[in-house]
């Protein structure tokens, strides 16, 4: 039976920066792919965490650092589960998606890449799975290949294919592009990296909040996310790795919390995953972490991912009408191929011009390279792009204030 449709008027409720005007107009918020609003429900979890049990974890043996501890730990296992990742132990939790797939390139990367050797990402790459592969390529006069893109929405097959003949020792994929939306076959290509002897990385910033995310069905070996993305608070985000490698693979930072002993004459580390958390964790990001996980599974995420094709395709829709727009990624119709994220171009207006007319509308969308410049200037041959990007909060109105907004600027602009 088909998930009934989520209710966009009914959950914004929930989200308290819904109720205050932006520029005397009501706010449209298409920028969750930078970031996504944040319920009541997470700020209230971090709230209570600082108000009644605020305490390290792991070390006091008092109520209160017990209580801290547990929840710092249960929202391991909500981790865990959310993504299919077996136990709490293969979750590690980092600042970002970025500091994620940087510790896999200084402590997976620096001990088994070696000098002539490949590592393999894609023309749809954010700069954080681009740039921590260039500095290990660096380190290890290794080569760093960019597998191109078909029709500028989806990795050419062939071309990967040929790469993976070079034997990659890393292959590093994002499951979802942040400027083009195409979702890629993410279990194919890693079944396919795997029997070229790679080690798997992925990208999941822009999937795991939007869809359902099984990391042991996609096969991989390192997945990494970002709460912020997906309700939670900032500066915690989660490095998933397949339990053997991380406990093969040495740390990256030493301190407390992350060691069984010190001597003078050397340390012994801790067991997965607290050998990779060096100090005094985000205990209230974790917390939020999994409020905002509880807050998401009560919509539940195939709910989710229906409503976000949905309203794309609408928005796919009713910007391919409009004379001088031009939409950049996969084609309507594909909109199974295609997450919540929709960049276009305006016939020649600059997209800071186009961002600034929406926010005199209330709109919030996002324009520039969205860090991912190989594909952006390289690729698509633009100096930069709009960028809306729609969650649960935002419904065919906001889509329709969208398009009013770009009727606007191409009157300013005098486009016809
Ligand atoms: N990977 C992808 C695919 C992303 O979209 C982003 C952030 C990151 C990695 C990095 O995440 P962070 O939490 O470590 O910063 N993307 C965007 C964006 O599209 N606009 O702002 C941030």
């Amino acid at each position: 039976m088909p998930a009934a449709e989520l209710d966009p008027s009914e959950i914004k409720k929930d989200f308290p920066i819904f109720d205050k005007p932006i520029n005397g107009k009501r706010l449209v918020y298409l920028d969750s792919a930078a970031t996504s609003q944040k319920p009541r429900q997470v700020v209230d979890a971090i709230v209570n965490y600082y108000y009644t049990f605020n305490a390290n974890i792991h070390r006091g043996i008092y109520k209160i650092s017990e209580q801290a501890t547990e929840e710092y730990e249960r929202s391991k296992e909500q981790v865990a589960r959310f993504v299919n990742a077996g136990k709490g132990e293969n979750i590690i939790y980092v600042r970002n998606t970025t500091e994620a797939l940087n510790t896999v390139a200084l402590t997976f990367g620096n001990k088994n890449v070696s000098e002539g050797d490949h590592i393999l990402i894609s023309d749809m790459e954010h700069h954080s799975n681009i740039v921590p592969w260039q500095l290990l390529a660096k380190r290890k006069s290794a080569t760093l290949d960019f597998a191109p893109l078909k029709d500028n929405a989806f990795i050419d097959m062939s071309s990967y294919e040929k790469l993976l003949q070079n034997n990659p020792k890393i292959v590093a994929l994002t499951h979802v592009s942040n400027v083009l939306g195409t979702i890629n076959d993410i279990k194919k290509i890693a079944s396919m990296a795997k029997k070229a002897g790679a080690t798997v990385v992925v990208d999941g910033a822009q999937s795991v909040p939007h869809m359902p995310v099984d990391v042991s069905d996609i096969g991989c070996d390192f997945f990494a996310f970002s709460a912020h993305k997906m309700l939670g608070p900032s500066g915690i985000g989660v490095l998933y790795g397949k339990k053997e490698l991380l406990e093969t693979t040495e740390p990256l930072f030493g301190g407390g919390d992350m060691i069984s002993s010190v001597r003078r004459s050397g340390s012994e580390w801790n067991e997965i995953p607290w050998k990779f958390e060096a100090g005094t964790p985000n205990i209230e990001g974790a917390i939020g972490l999994g409020a905002a996980i509880k807050y998401l599974e009560g919509i539940g995420m195939q709910r989710i991912r229906n409503h976000e094709k949905s309203i794309t395709r609408y928005a796919m829709e009713s910007i391919s009408s409009i004379p001088g727009a031009e939409i950049y990624g996969p084609k309507l119709g594909m909109t199974s191929e295609r997450g919540g994220v929709l960049s276009f171009g305006l016939n020649g207006v600059h997209p800071h011009d186009v961002s600034q007319i929406f926010d005199s509308e209330g709109i919030a969308i996002r324009a520039g390279h969205h860090c991912a410049m190989p594909l952006v200037t390289e690729v698509l041959r633009k100096g930069s792009v709009s960028r809306m990007s729609f969650y649960i909060y935002n419904d065919e109105s906001d889509v329709d204030a969208a398009v009013s907004a770009i009727k606007k600027v191409k009157s300013i602009f005098h486009i016809t």
